[in-house]
């Protein structure tokens, strides 16, 4: 049994970052971004939420003592672009939701690509039409393998701030798969489909509510409870990041101090999967044209082929208008 999650520096390989997510379900990655980063990014959500707005949880998932802010892509342009769009964090988010379309590598020199200098795109229906021998025609779907694509591109899922208070439980263990597994079918062995990433706005210990983590439980049966000596805690210093893998168990810990860690929370979700925060509402048009081209797109302002087209837009940027759209 794992005794803590392993941690990579910036410049570890993908390779052996997957593998370490694969085997234990979580890893740190450590001093991703620059502690005043951090800061800059907790100013923006402050200032951008009433009190009210940053009032403590009160059930087992938020619980009471703690601070959470939500929508955080709508009110911190910097949580978008320097944490959401972090390069190393998208390059991990395609290894794993093996995408048709990466968000990594940007193209050499092009930070914010032009509507005509994107990727190219290829058709991704993944169907075809199979004559019935009457003259009429019915469409038929393919799936894909192991090596993917598990998706067509990948959108935020959740946004979180979770600032742990003194006397706060900790959160409940829990799945991010679980609000989906009720509806669909074999969820334990479909393809991965959601990354979850927990930015440290402060440090994180053991004693001040660092996320807890159960390595190895993201092969486990539904029905296993997690023993104490199976949770381990992800202590890492601010500026790091705890990243993992849809199925394996983890919660916020309880801090036994005044002032307990701060967290900035996103998961990666595949498109044909119902984000899980309201990114259209969080982020209503407006206030995205203002994020780069590459934020747009991450919130969902984009579309495949089939799922989520708006009539007349760009589907590699539904803001903006164009025809690519299908009908
Ligand atoms: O804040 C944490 O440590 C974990 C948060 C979490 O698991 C979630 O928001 O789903
Ligand atoms: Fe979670």
């Amino acid at each position: 049994m794992a005794k803590s999650l392993e941690s990579f520096k910036a410049g570890a390989a993908n390779d052996d970052i997957v593998e370490a997510l694969n085997r234990d379900g979580g890893v740190i990655m450590l001093n991703l971004a620059p502690p005043e980063l951090m800061d800059e990014v907790y100013d923006e959500l402050l200032a951008n939420t009433s009190e009210h707005e940053r009032e403590a949880g009160g059930d087992i998932l938020w619980p009471a003592g703690n601070k959470t802010i939500g929508g955080l892509a709508g009110i911190s342009p910097t949580y978008v672009e320097r944490l959401v769009l972090h390069p190393k964090m998208l390059e991990i988010a395609d290894a794993i939701l093996k995408p048709h379309d990466p968000m990594s590598p940007r193209p050499p020199g092009v930070d914010v690509p032009e509507a005509d200098n994107v990727w190219p795109y290829t058709s991704f229906r993944r169907m075809e039409v199979v004559e019935d021998g009457h003259g009429g025609q019915q469409l038929r779907a393919h799936g894909t393998g192991d090596e993917g694509p598990y998706c067509h591109h990948y959108n935020l899922g959740a946004t979180v701030m979770l600032e742990v208070g003194r006397g706060s439980k900790n959160q409940c263990l829990h799945r991010e798969t679980t609000i989906y597994q009720p509806w669909v079918a074999h969820l334990p062995q479909i393809h991965e489909f959601i990354l979850s990433v927990n930015w440290a706005g402060s440090e994180f210990r053991s004693d001040n509510g660092a996320t807890r983590v159960v390595p190895g439980s993201h092969h486990w049966p539904e029905d296993r409870i997690a023993q104490p000596n199976e949770v381990v805690d992800a202590e890492m210093p601010k500026g790091s990041a705890v990243v993992w893998l849809s199925r394996a168990l983890h919660g916020a810990g309880a801090s036994e101090l005044d002032e307990g860690r701060r967290a900035f929370f996103a998961s990666y979700v595949a498109d044909w999967a119902r984000q899980e925060e309201n990114q259209y509402i969080a982020v209503p048009p407006d206030v995205a044209a203002k994020l780069s081209y590459e934020g747009q797109r991450i919130i969902g302002y984009r579309c495949g082929p089939s799922l989520g087209w708006v009539k007349g837009r760009d589907q590699e940027n539904l803001l903006r208008d164009g025809t690519s759209s299908p009908l």
